[in-house]
């Protein structure tokens, strides 16, 4: 077998490496591979691959937010189907969403080249699962790309649509988060420009009837098995030979960690874990004494190098469950008798105090979940900030399952009959335009007692700030077309609809009463901007008056992360205090204050 050390694939023109993240690094590839139509919608670790691509010149490349990630792989489909290179984003769930035009365009495959960047979150820092695409693509019978740092990223991205173009196939590029938030040195190259091909009048090929689909099967069975044989003859698959006593089959951003554990092993790099290069795999594993396989979260490599009858160890040392790191590699390394196991260290053997995340100060969200709690609501949430009003203080949520959900299981909890509490299903703007207009129309449909609370703070925020179209901005900040969410409610068939102000906690208050007792669906909109936003809105900031402060506790129950406890004593007690700088006057606070104590910080002129 000869393999050579690396791969280059981009013609590098740089002279220097510019540091890239794994996200940046994609972007770049598919801007250099001539892409001109790129759809995402935002979602971590995946975000910034799109935010990046707006960068670059839009007659480039046409790069926009989509409403969910099913619209962006649609729209990203359309754009190959005309014969341009297309590309869209997003995170693991995001595929879930999309999985249906994914597992339907595998049979089609493509004109232009169509690649789909997926960002899996092992560890789940923000997410709410840690499912392995990887089963993704054998389930889709789509290649797979596995970069191991941001270099991989970019030349990975550009293959992919060569691949893509050969072999007829959508083609998934997938990084984790390690990947893609990881800033590395990278060579960046010019972009091609491939001829903009026609569209291909073919219905046996692009209109996925039954008749069409019993053809296009047995090619995809034929395309996985050509696919496997280019990954067999491919450099991408890469075998470093070392020390025979032990052979470590690898991927991705495990691959450095096992080079830094255990420099001298006999290592097969693999580029893709899906279609297996079998036969390399088997060359590799008959050249040495034992074979251990080392991938982050399912036992997908493992699984298969098991099937072809090699006895092959893996989960058996390393977690199923949560990210990789050279310590875990080490211990996992140990475990198997290779290495020594990590000298203990008390150097920094300190207990770290749990703090969890919570609402920011001033949160237009806070007032909407003080409400819901005032009327003992039984309450289904959603995906985005406001999930955090689960969590004490607040403790606001009762049921949390994916995005647009909150709606649907709404409805569900209406119809099993037994709920004595009114059921109000919150959801934030981004999520209601992503998936909730669907449950909405089913709730209208199915005539249940439903309050829908739909939180507009005018962005999408747990992503960071990203706009939609119901913040009328485009993602170069153009102007765009604004949805407005009470004709949405009403075209649907929702006849009450109330706006109140978020910072309005006595009218919230009287607003979901007034919902709850309302027979059918009632949809209330609360509408004040994210305290990020730019655009903001922001009083004086707030005080206690500390010789008013009778110490009830009630702005405590805010959760605002503004608000906490004097360290000095007043009439020998402590008493509330607001860090001024933190505070951002929304008086949600001063509004629950018996005591009146609360007030604004006035300017020192006063
Ligand atoms: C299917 C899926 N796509 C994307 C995400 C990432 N994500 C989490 S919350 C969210 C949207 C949040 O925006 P919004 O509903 O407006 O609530 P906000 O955070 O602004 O309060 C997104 C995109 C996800 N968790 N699941």
């Amino acid at each position: 077998m000869n393999k050579p050390e690396a791969v280059q694939i981009s013609d590098r023109t740089d002279n220097q490496p510019h540091p890239l993240t794994g996200n940046e690094a994609i972007a770049r590839g598919a801007w250099e591979a001539g892409v001109k139509v790129a759809a995402a919608y935002p979602g971590t670790p995946s975000t910034e691959i799109l935010e990046s691509l707006g960068t670059y010149d839009a007659a480039d490349v046409n790069a926009e937010w989509c409403t969910n990630e099913k619209v962006s792989v649609d729209v990203a489909i359309g754009a190959s189907f005309q014969g341009v290179r297309a590309f869209a984003a997003m995170k693991h769930v995001g595929l879930n969403v999309a999985a249906d035009p994914v597992m339907s365009q595998t049979y089609v495959g493509v004109n232009g080249g169509l690649v789909i960047a997926v960002c899996d979150d092992p560890g789940i820092h923000s997410s709410q699962n840690e499912q392995d695409t990887r089963l993704f693509c054998r389930l889709a019978n789509v290649p797979v790309l596995e970069p191991a740092d941001a270099q991989e990223a970019l030349d990975f991205t550009r293959l992919a649509y060569d691949i893509s173009e050969e072999f007829d196939t959508p083609v998934i590029l997938r990084a984790t988060t390690r990947l893609s938030h990881t800033r590395s040195p990278v060579f960046t190259g010019p972009r091609e420009t491939p001829e903009d091909k026609p569209f291909i009048d073919d219905p046996g090929k692009n209109v996925v009837l039954p008749a069409v689909a019993r053809v296009r099967h047995p090619f995809v069975v034929e395309r996985e098995r050509k696919l496997q044989e280019y990954f067999d003859n491919s450099p991408l698959t890469r075998w470093e030979k070392g020390d025979t006593h032990v052979g470590i089959i690898t991927n991705g951003t495990s691959y450095p960690y096992v080079k830094e554990v255990m420099p001298n092993a006999s290592i097969l790099k693999l580029a893709s874990s899906y279609p297996l290069a079998k036969k390399t795999v088997q060359a590799f594993c008959d050249s040495v004494e034992r074979v251990l396989i080392v991938e982050e979260l399912e036992p997908f490599i493992e699984t298969e190098v098991l099937a072809m009858g090699i006895p092959a160890e893996g989960k058996v040392f390393f977690p199923r469950c949560g990210e990789f790191s050279p310590e875990v590699i080490r211990a996992g390394l140990a475990k198997a008798g290779l290495v020594e196991a990590a000298a203990e260290t008390h150097e920094w053997n300190i207990n770290p105090i749990v703090r969890p995340p919570v609402l920011c100060a001033g949160c237009p969200h806070t007032g909407g979940y003080m409400s819901l709690r005032a009327i003992d609501a039984r309450v289904t949430g959603d995906i985005g900030c406001y999930t955090l009003a689960a969590v004490e203080p607040l403790r606001a949520i009762d049921t949390n399952v994916c995005m647009g959900a909150s709606i649907g299981n709404a409805v569900g909890m209406a119809k099993a009959g037994t709920e004595t509490k009114p059921i109000v299903a919150t959801i934030g703007d981004s999520t209601f335009l992503h998936s909730g207009i669907p449950p909405l129309i089913d709730a209208v449909y199915s005539n249940v007692d439903i309050t829908v609370l739909i939180l507009d703070n005018k962005i999408t925020a747990m992503t960071g700030g990203q706009d939609h179209p119901g913040t009328g901005k485009n993602l170069r900040g153009e102007d765009a077309h604004q949805v407005n969410y009470e004709e949405i409610c009403r075209a649907v068939g929702v006849t009450w609809i109330r706006k109140v102000d978020s910072y309005d906690l006595g009218g919230l208050y009287q607003v979901m009463r007034e919902a709850a007792a309302y027979k059918g669906v009632s949809v209330v909109i609360s509408n004040r901007p994210c305290v990020l936003d730019p655009v903001k809105i922001k009083g004086p900031a707030l005080r206690v008056e500390a010789k008013d402060c009778v110490a009830c506790q009630a702005c405590m129950n805010l959760g605002c992360p503004a608000i906490t406890w004097s360290d000095e004593m007043y009439d020998g007690h402590h008493k509330v205090k607001i860090d001024e700088v933190a505070c951002i006057g929304c008086t949600l606070c001063a509004q629950v204050c018996p005591s009146d104590c609360v007030q604004p910080v006035l300017p020192v002129s006063q």
